[in-house]
């Protein structure tokens, strides 16, 4: 290799960029020619946080932003590297969470010449342009700082989301004049909602016998959850969840029907009310009953994306900042307001559901999520895997606090639970994280535990064992009757931990409680590993009444 580096290089202004944008964190893999901003990492006063596949890194960058609401600045290198952090970002695309991937490219005399450099794509930012937010490519260490500012604030401005930011290796690692980096602006765009819009959706709401909420991840990403419990009090209105919304409103509230959003009773209180305040949530296939969901009265929603409006029910609009929208409203309300049994029509909904689940005969599911509900420490998080556990926990874990969990609902990625956790770990030092995953999904990542060893992330890990695929075999055996490639040979879990220095325990179903307080107490990451068979629920309208 040539001489030692000039005294600065261009990636000495990713750091400086980022450092000024108020990053204090950076995730992600080094490769050669992303090398440059490496040592700008080095001399920066930021955290670099290396994983061990740039697949780990990238969900481990959508939970550090979902749980904390800033932007996760994801670095990888050229070609495979940034391939490899396609299933995060695609993550961070259908939930909306604001992740910036860094990533470095060819030398910019080769782009498009077919000279054949090591990790070259033919066309690297066409890979990601239909997947991100925005997709940036830097060409001169010149205009690097603001294009990166400029890419920052696509990120954060509602709707939030991932974006992608090229830069060639020859800029990275070439010397620069540019002073260092001291003030940059990246804050994201106010988006207000129109007076006008919530004057109009106030006066329906007034007007309306009934109130109705339907929250999503937008009242999460938009730090709104407040604002909609205090409107959601002082209409007496009932307050449902989308998966995604989970935690935006107190499950122990009177006014709280839960999150089994794809329940026809929780959509029937919603669509029955004669107005329907929807924020956040895009009444999608999942959130809508596979569009089955009726407004029998009118729609209002509150949404930051206005593509998203009106795309299956017709709905009267409230484009803009979700917390904004709800505080606007908030404002506008009168003295005359609709009748207020909410939470006998919340209560309605919870017994509805519960009696359904207990029909069903799964005490293990339940008692499992009972267990550990009590079990984790105020303000912890959970971050979970596409495992069956997982599932159940959609529809009735109860979520304590805003942005404290973290699922790959969006994308259904598998492995996404024990990096997703150590990422919220990264962002949120002082909240406990628990990471769930099965004996499937959990080896796409096992080998982050020595990333959690090597920066000090105490997240604890419990892995469900049940031998195999556990949900495909399920849907195997409901389709095709015979099981297929679904049977796992698992490694001997609690050597492998120990093999990575991680205190551990195998556990039967009955120690889950006492093992999760054993490993809250560890200092440092902890694992479980628990043999059971857990089972999906039924729909919940097929299970009884
Ligand atoms: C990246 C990716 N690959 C494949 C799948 C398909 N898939 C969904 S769940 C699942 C099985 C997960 O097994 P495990 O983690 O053991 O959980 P279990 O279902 O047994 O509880 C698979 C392979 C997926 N969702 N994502
Ligand atoms: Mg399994």
């Amino acid at each position: 290799l040539a001489a030692l580096p000039a005294e600065r290089v261009g990636g000495h202004l990713v750091a400086e960029s980022l450092q000024a944008l108020g990053a204090d964190t950076a995730l992600g893999v080094p490769g050669q020619h992303a090398l440059g901003v490496f040592d700008g990492l080095r001399r920066s006063g930021l955290r670099f946080v290396g994983f061990r596949t740039e697949v780990a890194a990238s969900f481990a960058a959508h939970g550090y932003a979902a749980v904390s609401g800033r932007a996760a600045p994801l670095v990888v290198s050229t070609g495979p590297g940034a391939l490899m952090s396609l299933a995060g970002l695609q993550e961070a695309e259908t939930t909306g969470v604001p992740v910036v991937c860094i990533c470095s490219e060819i030398p910019r005399d080769g782009l498009r010449r077919n000279r054949g450099f090591v990790h070259e794509l033919r066309d690297q930012i066409a890979h990601f342009r239909p997947l991100v937010k925005g997709a940036f490519s830097v060409m001169s260490d010149e205009t690097l700082p603001d294009m990166l500012a400029e890419a920052w604030r696509v990120a954060l401005t509602p709707p939030s989301g991932p974006v992608f930011v090229q830069i060639p290796v020859d800029v990275l690692s070439g010397a620069t004049g540019v002073p260092p980096v001291e003030r940059l602006d990246g804050a994201p765009a106010p988006r207000p909602p129109r007076d006008e819009a919530l004057d109009r959706a106030a006066a329906l709401i007034e007007a309306a016998d009934s109130v109705a909420i339907f929250a999503g991840g937008g009242v999460l990403r938009a730090g709104a959850w407040d604002e909609l419990r205090a409107l959601a009090e002082r209409l007496g209105a009932p307050v449902a969840m989308t998966y995604g919304g989970k935690g935006a409103f107190p499950p122990d509230h009177p006014l709280c029907a839960g999150s089994a959003n794809e329940d026809p009773r929780l959509l029937d209180m919603i669509g029955g009310a004669g107005v329907a305040v929807v924020v956040g949530a895009s009444l999608s296939e999942e959130t809508s009953n596979h569009y089955a969901m009726r407004f029998e009265g009118r729609l209002v929603q509150v949404e930051a994306d206005p593509s998203r409006v009106g795309t299956t029910y017709p709905a009267v609009a409230v484009v803009g900042d979700a917390r904004a929208a709800l505080a606007g409203l908030l404002e506008r309300l009168g003295e005359r307001l609709p009748t207020s049994d909410g939470a006998t029509r919340a209560a309605e909904v919870r017994a509805r559901i519960d009696e359904v689940l207990a029909g069903q005969g799964r005490e293990l599911e339940r008692t499992l999520l009972a267990t550990i509900d009590s079990a984790l420490p105020p303000g912890a998080v959970t971050a979970w895997d596409m495992t069956i556990m997982a599932y159940w926990a959609a529809l009735d874990f109860p979520v304590r606090g805003p942005r404290r969990y973290v699922y790959p609902q969006g994308s259904g990625a598998l492995g996404y639970g024990y990096p997703g956790g150590l990422g919220a770990k990264a962002a949120l030092p002082g909240s406990p994280v628990l990471a769930v995953a099965g004996d499937g999904g959990v080896l796409y990542g096992l080998a982050e535990l020595a990333t959690a060893r090597q920066h000090g992330l105490d997240a604890k890990l419990l892995v469900i064992d049940d031998g195999g695929y556990g949900v495909l075999r399920e849907y195997q055996r409901d389709t095709f009757g015979e099981r297929f490639a679904t049977d796992l040979v698992r490694p001997d879990f609690t050597h492998a931990f120990e093999g990575f220095g991680v205190p551990s325990r195998r556990i039967e179903p009955e120690a889950l409680g006492e093992a999760l307080e054993w490993a809250f107490l560890t200092e440092g990451p902890a694992a479980l590993v628990m043999e059971a068979r857990p089972e999906m629920f039924l729909p919940t309208h097929l299970g009884a009444g």
